[in-house]
């Protein structure tokens, strides 16, 4: 027992330990498949087994708790499962300078992590744990995988990666840093390789629509962040003809109405198209451009602030609606696989294509006259509103922006040099990495037959065991240089063969692990779809809102093809979310760097798991970020402590189930408390307001406090219902005291699982109070009302009032003062 213990008298670590192997044996949270309640499906982001657990695991799993636990207190049964998300880079890079193998760092992270949680006290289901590494959950993913490609929802396409000439490998996106190698410093360069794709794109119109009904219970910035991401817009297609090239370059713009005013064409200078139509004379200017931009990632060539650059292609288009000759010029700026690759510029109404034409100069043509603002051909400010149109033919005299594109659209149609259409940002997810540790793709290629899927009757295909010095890079990625397991023979002709030596990204792995949630140990199906159609969708997913797009987006999409597979009921995975805000310390981000991290072992030690939960819970909105160095964890343990003398204080005998004024003779008003902490806690923690929630219990504890020792009493019934419902609302957050307080409350282990009590209503019945009605100042009225009466209704009620109208008499109300509950004040 430490000191602050004894003083306390309430042993903190004792508890810890006394209730951790009672609750391992009484199972209290297994989920029954079969149960005849309704359920409820909880469910928090899943880990990557980096270390132990910290601050940050227990924010997110304190407050998910909160609402898992919840749901059992009110009768529902809940699957709130927990796994581990366990490919990926870290342990790969680890095993590497250890000469180990992935595995061992990364199940070894996975026992710590377990132990942690256990102590911690959540109310997960292990018995339904998974590892996504495990080859009984890749088997699985290599399935859903080869059923994706038989629906032409994955395919192969060359494509640049990250490489790195100097230790000849693939980089992954985090491992290039300011456009050098993380390993050894040497400038990355891109690399053509053939990659594997998913087809999200073709799911990106419903993965967009279905964010309207996601954005009822989904937190705003996630579902801006996934709409902005989708990014559509709507525009067109124009064509123009290119000098020497027989069939026409196809530019996509938001803005086809500027048409009269394109005065030149940028081709995104790392596309073939470039290639393809530059002039003899430009073809050296062009390559050397080339060289120069692969090192800029596609966020600085978007940038508008970055300096134009670009070369003169040395061929001329034509504008299909001016009949002009305009130069064609390639840029970074225009990015390869966004829209069709090329743009018509129009540097009048486009920022980037003003400063683009001033650096080169190119003609610059009004075509709108934006009401105000200057024209662009004398200034170096686009003009990007609406306006009337200007040395733009047939338009000229329309005022109208959508007016406006729905005319040249029409003229383009009938001409047949273009068409209105909609483009989406979303780009189909490059889901192949070069590494070793990650589910290897199922695929065999093959000389003869090409690419040949791996029988079904073969999976999983498992990883050959690859320790640190094969993982090392050697040009290649490792497996394919694991000779024994890359060649093969064609499952079709038979004929030598080699397997596809890539990995899978492990947003793959988490894409689909809240359905193998619902029948972790089915090893005949990825999921059992009667189960999962039982459980699913889920009813709450708590997680980081740095996920806010691309694991919800993949899970999105996953959900979507495996509903037209047939296999679920349900097309969206999360019916609500919950983001956490971040722990941070002293105004700033933990970090290794700021030596300003926090412990989360050291914490525990010190003040317990429930008082750091607590803490944690209690510091204010679930969203906000939470800085450790203004909480207080000591005053959380102390009010721990008071929680708990209350129930080694209570006198009268324990009878379940409890009923919130079941015995006679009690303390009204305590009992009142009770039944209204209890009301109101339900609807805070549904709301997410559970610090709120927590307030109002450690209210609740000061009454009875006062009750035991100046009031009733602690033989009253009142201050054993008002101390049991303390027990119970604390068990969604500091489960040890609230399990402490039942035993000492003489009820058998399991307060987790107790039953919310029944409330007399009559408790509920909010006491009136007199409001005053007065006309020039002289009382008239007085209306009972009840305490929370609106403003508004208790105008109307007195405005009503019999004696009211009679005082008035037809005289003209010029203004009321409402003061509610207590006066209205009526000047005629
Ligand atoms: C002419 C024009 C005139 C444009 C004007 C804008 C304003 P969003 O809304 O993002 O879809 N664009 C098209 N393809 C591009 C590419 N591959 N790389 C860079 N820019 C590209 O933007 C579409 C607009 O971005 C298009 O409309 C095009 O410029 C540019 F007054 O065409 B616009
Ligand atoms: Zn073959």
């Amino acid at each position: 027992m430490s000191e602050r213990d004894e003083q306390v008298g309430y042993d903190v670590h004792g508890t810890e330990a006394k209730w951790l192997p009672v609750w391992q044996d009484l199972d209290l949270f297994r989920a029954d498949d079969a149960s005849p309640r309704e359920k409820k499906y909880a469910l928090t982001m899943f880990p990557y087994p980096s270390g132990d657990l910290h601050m940050g695991h227990a924010e997110v799993t304190a407050l998910h708790d909160v609402i898992a636990r919840y749901w059992w207190l009110r009768g529902f049964e809940v699957m709130n499962p927990m796994g581990w998300d366990s490919f990926g880079l870290p342990a790969e890079n680890a095993a590497i300078k250890n000469d180990a193998h992935p595995a061992e760092y990364t199940y070894a992270n996975i026992e710590t992590q377990f132990e942690s949680f256990k102590k911690f006290g959540i109310s997960f289901d292990w018995s339904r744990r998974l590892h996504t590494s495990d080859p009984e959950y890749y088997r699985w993913t290599q399935w859903l995988f080869l059923k994706f490609r038989e629906r032409g929802l994955a395919y192969q396409k060359f494509s640049p990666v990250n490489w790195c000439p100097n230790d000849q490998t693939v980089l992954a996106n985090e491992q290039v840093v300011d456009g050098k190698c993380e390993r050894c410093g040497a400038e990355v360069t891109k690399r053509e390789l053939n990659q594997w794709y998913f087809k999200i794109t073709e799911y990106a119109q419903e993965l967009l629509d279905d964010l309207d009904v996601l954005s009822a219970t989904w937190p705003d910035r996630v579902v801006t962040a996934q709409r902005n991401w989708i990014g559509r817009s709507e525009g067109a297609h124009v064509d123009f003809v290119v000098e020497g090239r027989p069939e026409p370059v196809t530019v996509y713009t938001t803005r086809p109405d500027t048409l009269y005013g394109a005065t030149f064409m940028v081709v995104a200078a790392d596309a073939a198209l470039a290639a393809e139509i530059v002039s003899d004379a430009q073809r050296p200017a062009l390559e050397a451009y080339v060289e120069e931009i692969r090192k800029a990632s596609d966020i600085d060539r978007l940038a508008t602030d970055r300096p134009k650059s670009g070369v003169d292609l040395g061929v001329t288009a034509t504008n299909p609606v001016t009949g002009e000759q305009i130069p064609v010029w390639a840029s970074d700026y225009v990015l390869a696989d966004y829209g069709t690759g090329a743009i018509m510029a129009v540097p009048a109404h486009d920022q980037r294509d003003l400063d683009f034409a001033r650096k080169f100069d190119l003609p610059v043509r009004r075509v709108v006259d934006v009401p105000g603002a200057d024209n662009p051909e004398e200034t170096y400010e686009a003009t990007t509103g609406g306006g009337a149109y200007v040395n733009s033919g047939p338009l000229d005299g329309l005022t109208d922006k959508a007016a406006g594109i729905h005319a040249i659209i029409e003229q383009l149609a009938a001409a047949g040099t273009g068409e209105g259409t909609v483009n989406f940002r979303l780009r189909d997810w490059l889901l192949s990495r070069q590494r070793y540790w990650g589910v290897p793709i199922p695929i065999i290629h093959c000389p003869t037959c090409g690419e040949v899927p791996v029988p079904y009757d073969q999976l999983p295909l498992e990883l050959p065991e690859l320790k640190g010095a094969d993982l090392k890079p050697k040009g290649t990625s490792p497996l394919a240089a694991a000779s024994d397991w890359v060649n093969v023979d064609c499952p079709e002709c038979g004929g030598a063969a080699k397997r596809d030596s890539d990995t899978m990204d492990t947003f793959v792995d988490s894409s689909w692990y809240f359905l193998r949630f619902c029948s972790p140990n089915d090893d005949t199906q990825a999921f059992d779809p009667a189960v999962v159609n039982a459980w699913m969708p889920c009813d709450i997913y708590v997680g980081g809102v740095e996920h806010a797009v691309l694991h919800l987006l993949y899970a999105r999409f996953f959900t979507k093809v495996l509903a037209d597979m047939g296999l679920l009921e349900f097309r969206e995975p999360f019916a609500a979310q919950l983001n956490q805000g971040f722990v941070i310390n002293q105004g700033k981000k933990m970090s290794k760097s700021l030596g300003n991290g926090v412990n989360l072992g050291e914490q525990l030690s010190e003040f317990g798991v429930d008082a750091v939960r607590l803490t944690l819970v209690f510091a204010g909105p679930p969203e906000d970020d939470i800085d450790w160095a203004e909480m207080s964890p000591s005053g959380s343990l102390k009010f721990l402590t008071r929680a708990w003398r209350l129930a080694g204080d209570v006198t009268s005998p324990a009878g379940t189930p409890l009923v919130i004024g079941g015995g006679d003779g009690a303390d009204v008003p305590l009992r009142k408390h009770t039944a209204r902490t209890l009301r109101d806690a339900a609807e805070l923690v549904e709301g997410y307001r559970f610090n709120v929630m927590i307030a109002r219990v450690m209210e609740l504890v000061n009454a009875t406090r006062k009750a035991i020792d100046s009031g009733a009493g602690p033989a009253d019934p009142a201050v054993r219902e008002a101390t049991e419902v303390v027990a119970m609302l604390l068990s969604l957050v500091a489960p040890y005291t609230a399990e402490e307080m039942w035993e000492r409350l003489g009820h058998p282990a399991g307060v987790a699982r107790a039953s919310w009590p029944e409330v007399d209503p009559a408790l509920l019945v909010e006491d009136a109070v007199t409001a005053v009605v007065q006309i020039q100042g002289k009382v008239r009225a007085r209306l009972e009302v009840s305490p929370d009466i609106s403003e508004a209704d208790l105008e109307a009620l007195a405005l009503a009032d019999d004696n009211v109208v009679r005082a008035l008499a037809g005289g003209e109300v010029r203004k009321v003062i409402v003061r509610a509950p207590k006066l209205v004040n009526i000047v005629v």
